[in-house]
């Protein structure tokens, strides 16, 4: 049995579906744990999935998954664009990790635009809402190797 997929979300993200939904959508995150789950299970793959309003949580289960994980699937939210330690966590990380955001950074504030996470991932899909999750858990399937992918 392959080891799980961990889905880490960041700051934040609780919020989702019941704040700024001009921003981000209706769809609550344990809406998008049920499509991950969903999508990875069809690759026949279990999820870990989890969200923190902390960074130091983050770097935590980061460093968790170097040993419990088969790929790192990573909404760093706010966290992308200021943290180097995050970042470094992730390097440290030999899965593949694929960043994902739901809304398309690059056409919003300036300072989203750069994120320290990229600089650790293999991939990153954003802009796509929800969208953004199934995809990169796809990603994730195919570059470990998964024989099924929905
Ligand atoms: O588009 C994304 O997925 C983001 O990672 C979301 C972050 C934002 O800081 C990034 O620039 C892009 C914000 C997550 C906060 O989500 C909220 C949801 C509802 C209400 C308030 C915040």
């Amino acid at each position: 049995m392959s080891k799980p997929i961990y889905v880490l979300n960041g700051p934040n993200l609780n919020l989702l579906g019941v704040r700024e939904p001009h921003l981000y959508g209706s769809v609550t995150l344990e809406q998008i744990r049920g499509l991950c789950e969903a999508r990875a299970n069809a690759g026949g793959r279990e999820i870990v999935f989890r969200q923190s309003n902390r960074e130091g949580e983050l770097i935590d289960w980061v460093q968790e998954a170097r040993e419990k994980a088969s790929a790192v699937v990573i909404n760093p939210a706010g966290y992308g664009h200021t943290s180097i330690a995050l970042l470094d966590a992730l390097k440290a990380v030999d899965v593949p990790v694929v960043e994902c955001h739901l809304s398309n950074i690059s056409q919003r504030e300036p300072f989203r635009h750069h994120s320290y996470v990229s600089l650790a991932a293999q991939g990153v899909i954003q802009g796509l809402g929800p969208l953004s999750y199934e995809l990169a858990i796809d990603a994730a399937l195919r570059l470990t190797g998964a024989d099924r992918v929905a």
